[in-house]
């Protein structure tokens, strides 16, 4: 939808920059199975409560230490019963959403270790469909299948060929979706003794450690990707509830019959508009952002008091609504359109992909509105054409409210 005619090179490398230094590891895995007792081995200290019985892990907690290049989210852990797991489904949409609106580059996912425990012999993939529908950064997020507590080493290899089994047979049955599996690392955390003299010691941490660092560039870049994907679609909605609620007032103001339709009256509603979809993409302090509200005022004056637009709307054959109606709608549109310049333009800025320095306020603000114009009143034309008589201006705002919906689905 409202694709520009003037089309520019990106700029590859975007100013948004989302990761840190460190990358983070998403543990997850059924109850018991050794998620905190791992973290503790990777930092050298009892920080993350163990433990047997009940589940131990209550919240979602990030562990890291100067020594370690990853840092370690720790979850609680799948048990059988639905309320339990829909907590945990509500816990990880949250903290995942919340890392990226308030840019909390600690709780990004970059790696999931998927723990199963050596014991289990058998392997539950469908968990993580369940997970991957929440983690927001989750596009192919490497997964390296860890199975803990690896005593046995009989064990050890049946285990790793069950793990193996498994992931081919989901990613056959799931080929559009297939899970990234890098690795399938058996380890022991903690030295367990299995009879007096008979002491296993710990084993597979270096493999961990190393293969989880090697896929560290790749991951950070993937993360980044769709976490700035994500943040863009954050914006661009926002922006669009601003356009709409802005829209809908502008046909209110619009319908008051008053002998000449009059631009003045849109000026403080408009206004408010772009100021609020700067400050959506943080444009709100650059210096151009000024000139840029000025000169899509001026146009959107300067089209209504041209009446081109209510003209054009008035002669729509067949067309039997009321005048005022017709001032509502063309009210509506100028707005509708003077916002989309302005969403155009300010993420344009926000994403790095123009430049504020060499973009021509004067040429280029217009231009963008009559690139958006058309379409709108366009579709705006064949709404009314198709209206039934007893059309009211909360239809035009419905149709108006419409077209954003249709561009987010
Ligand atoms: N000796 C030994 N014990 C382990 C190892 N891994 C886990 N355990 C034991 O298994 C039990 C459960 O471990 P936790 O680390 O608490 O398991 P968890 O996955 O964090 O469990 P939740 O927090 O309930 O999800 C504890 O008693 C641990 O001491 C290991 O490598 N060696
Ligand atoms: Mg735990």
């Amino acid at each position: 939808m409202f694709e520009l005619k003037k089309r520019r090179k990106p700029d590859p490398n975007p100013s948004i920059n989302f990761s840190d230094d460190k990358i983070n590891v998403l543990l997850l895995g059924n109850s018991g199975c050794g998620k905190s007792t791992l973290i503790n081995a990777f930092l050298g200290r009892e920080e993350a409560e163990t433990g047997s019985g009940f589940a131990v892990t209550k919240h979602i907690e990030v562990y890291e230490s100067p020594d370690l290049p990853f840092r370690m989210i720790d979850t609680v852990g799948f048990e059988y019963g639905l309320f339990k797991q829909y907590n945990i489904k509500k816990d990880l949409a949250k903290f995942s959403e919340d890392s990226v609106k308030k840019r909390e580059t600690r709780k990004f996912v970059h790696v999931i270790w998927y723990c199963i425990a050596g014991t289990a012999k058998r392997i539950d993939l469908d968990a993580l469909d369940y997970i991957k529908s929440v983690v927001k950064s989750w596009s192919g997020v490497p997964v390296i299948l860890v199975i803990t507590k690896s005593y046995s080493e009989v064990e050890m290899e049946e285990n790793k060929a069950i793990a193996h089994d498994a992931v081919v047979k989901y990613n056959t049955k799931h080929p559009r979706s297939p899970l990234n599996v890098k690795a399938i690392i058996p380890v022991v955390a903690k030295e367990y003794e299995v009879r007096k003299g008979l002491i296993i010691p710990p084993t597979g941490l270096d493999v961990l450690l190393k293969t989880t660092n090697d896929l560290a560039p790749a991951a950070k870049r993937a993360a980044d990707a769709s976490i700035r994907k994500i943040d863009l679609k954050i914006k661009h909605d926002s922006a669009n509830n601003s356009i709409t609620a802005s829209t809908v007032a502008s046909i209110a103001v619009g319908a008051i019959p008053v002998p000449v339709p009059d631009s003045t009256i849109l000026v403080p509603i408009q206004t408010k508009m772009i100021r609020d979809i700067s400050k959506t993409y943080n444009q709100q302090k650059e210096a151009i952002s000024d000139d840029v509200r000025k000169y899509i005022l001026q146009i959107g004056a300067t089209t209504i008091a041209g009446k081109t637009l209510v003209k054009a709307l008035k002669q729509i054959p067949g067309i039997g609504i009321a005048a005022s109606l017709i001032n509502a709608a063309a009210a509506g549109a100028i707005t509708f359109v003077s916002g989309k310049t302005a969403q155009v333009i300010f993420e344009h800025f926000y994403t790095g992909e123009w430049d504020t320095s060499t973009f021509a306020i004067d040429s280029e603000v217009e231009q963008i509105f009559k690139d958006i114009l058309p379409d709108i009143t366009d579709k705006l034309s064949d709404f009314l054409r198709n209206a039934a008589d007893g059309i009211s201006a909360s239809d035009i705002s419905d149709f108006f409210s419409g077209l954003l919906k249709k561009e987010s689905d």
